[in-house]
């Protein structure tokens, strides 16, 4: 006998595929316009889904989950990241909260290389240049960005995310440093040339580029703190493709304007999806609108992943990726 079909509400489009595979299985409601759930919508999803399926753009604080429906089991992320989820609040009512791990790990990580190549190579600068008609001949002193061979990429937060990086940092002949609460198991560090720092600042006063790839917490926001900012060589690049919260943006903007810091490249904001305006229009400032799973490949995964968090629920089992307190 097949089980009962869970009640599961889909706060944003998913691809095409993934929804048509929710309808199969679930009792599934799309929403149809693609906008992000206003926070009374959310509040009247949650008195009706089974299971809400959220993503991002759906801020789940205490309150909200606080006033949710007696029927609603579970919180199915389509994410990695759960900093929009009061998993305290979630877990204390006895709802499971799922998320994607892994399936958009190569990709960011390849959106994280991407940055460092192009604030380091100013890229996006010289394409601008061309595209504007200003080309006019090449010049040995002209358009010099900084060589990463041989230098030293700063990692915060050695998780999947950070290791796929540092992987292809190494291939670049970079040679990596990371901080983490704890050093990865010897055979990674091995792997990747990779060097624990367990002080961050001391760490930062020594890197060539910065790269953030830590979740979003309490102890995490502004972790590049003015003073921190301020420790980092006048050479340096940070990029962030983890959350925008861990930059105090008004202070980085402050160290562009004393040209502190080579250059930056973000896929990530403080206040998302809002601009510090102070970051526009700079040629060492390279900003992407969240891109760092944007393929088509790995939102598929990522659909699939949520639809195997819920089948298995539904399914009267244990989902595979579920978060706890602990996790985080
Ligand atoms: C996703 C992300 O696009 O997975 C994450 O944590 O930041 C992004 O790559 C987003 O979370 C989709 O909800």
């Amino acid at each position: 006998m097949s089980a009962r079909k869970l009640k599961v509400v889909l706060t944003r489009r998913l691809p095409d595929a993934v929804e048509t595979r929710m309808r199969e299985l679930f009792d599934a409601e799309l929403n149809l316009t693609d906008r992000p759930m206003s926070r009374d919508e959310l509040a009247a999803a949650l008195q009706r889904a089974e299971v809400l399926a959220p993503t991002i753009t759906d801020q789940l604080d205490a309150e909200l989950i606080a006033g949710a429906g007696e029927q609603l089991k579970m919180i199915a992320n389509f994410g990695a990241g759960v900093d929009h989820i009061d998993i305290d609040a979630a877990v204390g009512r006895g709802i499971i909260v799922t998320n994607t791990p892994g399936v958009l790990t190569e990709d960011t990580a390849d959106l994280g290389m991407s940055l460092i190549l192009a604030v380091s190579r100013r890229i996006v600068e010289g394409a601008a240049v061309v595209e504007a008609g200003r080309f006019e001949g090449w010049s040995p002193t002209w358009m010099c960005g900084r060589k990463l061979w041989g230098k030293r990429l700063g990692i915060v937060g050695m998780g999947r995310i950070g290791q796929a990086l540092a992987r292809r940092a190494k291939a670049f002949g970079m040679q990596v440093h990371y901080h983490n609460r704890k050093p990865v198991p010897d055979m990674i560090a091995e792997e990747l040339g990779a060097t624990w720092w367990d002080d961050l600042d001391q760490m930062l006063a020594r890197m060539d580029v910065i790269s953030l790839n830590c979740p979003a917490t309490k102890e995490t926001h502004h972790l590049l703190s003015a003073e921190r900012l301020a420790r980092l060589q006048p050479h340096a690049i940070v990029v962030n493709t983890a959350r925008g919260e861990l930059i105090d943006e008004a202070a980085l903007v402050e160290a562009l304007d004393r040209r502190a810091l080579f250059g930056v490249g973000l896929d990530v904001f403080e206040h998302e999806p809002k601009v510090h305006p102070g970051l526009i229009g700079r040629p060492n400032v390279v900003l992407l609108p969240h891109l760092g799973s944007a393929t088509i490949e790995a939102r598929q995964d990522m659909g699939d992943r949520v639809i195997a968090n819920i089948m298995t629920y539904q399914n009267g089992h244990r989902p595979p990726d579920r978060v706890i307190p602990a996790m985080l």
